[in-house]
């Protein structure tokens, strides 16, 4: 499978995971999809059959609220039936809401903020010192930059000159409830520059760039290695994009989930069937007013909350 067909596929099962559970973060999967896809399809070194496989490349989502795109790259790539993604986020699933060791391809869980790129820098020390090929990955969120940790771990890479180390941000200028520039900004290229990184800064939608960006590391200083990543959150559904609201909001039953299933169908590669609804949905429009929301409207419960709505 290609990594075009791969970020199609963890897309729609993504809509379909969150809108039958209820749960969160679909703006931040849909903004990770294309990276995910190209680390799967073209970049990490695996066996789905051995995933305890000493010589894998090592992965961790450090924005472990995007999840889903992880479980669903991994079952498209044959490490689970992908028919267990229906479980996700609910009661008794090992495929929890954020990401869990307990599922087969994944070595480490996350979902607190700011621990991955830590752990990835440990192992790429611990590869380096036992003089092994695999390389350590670590994605990250803009967000997810404002804690202290992510700049010890970065300070620790280049102290170890840790080469075979490599951070991926997904640069969406979002977080979970405002924009980033009204938070605590991160002056991103800058930032991992003075901490002594190899810096590539690509459009983390172009998978071509993502690749190139990513399949050969190497540099003469063995300085470690940042893509950064620039992102659109909710990439792929019009009405997700750049919305603060699609960051807990799952898509719900009518327009909200047929529009969601409808546009992506517009943008199905060849060679692709959709596992959920190969036709597609009945065509329900959207409701204008509910397109775009501002900060104070997404901090209301009820736009959130299936049990509320139901009320
Ligand atoms: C330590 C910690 N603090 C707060 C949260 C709650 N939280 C979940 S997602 C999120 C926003 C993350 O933004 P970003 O890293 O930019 O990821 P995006 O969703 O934009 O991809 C926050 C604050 C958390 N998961 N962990
Ligand atoms: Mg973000």
């Amino acid at each position: 499978m290609n990594s075009k067909q791969l970020a199609w596929l963890i897309r729609r099962h993504c809509v379909e995971m969150t809108h039958l559970s209820g749960g969160s973060h679909i703006g931040a999967v849909l903004s990770v999809a294309d990276i995910m896809a190209v680390l799967y399809a073209d970049i990490l070194q695996y066996d789905p059959l051995k995933p305890d496989w000493d010589g894998r490349d090592r992965f961790i989502l450090s924005k472990g609220h995007a999840g889903a795109a992880l479980y669903a790259a991994l079952a498209e790539c044959g490490f689970f039936d992908k028919t267990e993604l229906k479980t996700h986020y609910q009661n008794g699933s090992r495929l929890s809401g954020h990401v869990s060791h307990a599922v087969p391809g994944v070595d480490f869980s996350t979902g607190s903020l700011g621990h991955g790129l830590s752990v990835a820098a440990g192992r790429a020390l611990a590869a380096k010192q036992d003089k092994k090929a695999f390389r350590s990955f670590a994605v990250l969120g803009d967000g997810e930059c404002n804690e202290g940790s992510v700049w010890e771990a970065a300070e620790f890479a280049n102290h170890f000159r840790l080469g075979n180390l490599v951070a991926i941000v997904d640069y969406n200028h979002m977080q979970s409830l405002d924009f980033c520039n009204n938070t605590l900004e991160v002056d991103m290229k800058r930032r991992w520059e003075g901490f002594g990184w190899q810096v590539r800064e690509i459009d983390g939608h172009d998978r071509n760039a993502l690749r190139q960006a990513l399949i050969d590391t190497d540099n003469p200083e063995n300085k470690p290695t940042v893509v950064i990543a620039h992102t659109v959150k909710g990439k792929g559904v019009s009405f997700m994009e750049n919305d603060l609201l699609w960051h807990y909001r799952f898509p719900h039953d009518g327009w909200e989930y047929n529009c969601a299933v409808n546009e992506l169908h517009n943008s199905i590669p060849d060679g692709v069937e959709d596992p959920y609804t190969p036709d597609g949905c009945p065509e329900i429009k959207p409701e204008p007013e509910n397109c775009r929301h501002t900060v104070s409207e997404t901090h209301h419960p009820t736009y959130y909350s299936r049990e509320v709505e139901e009320k």
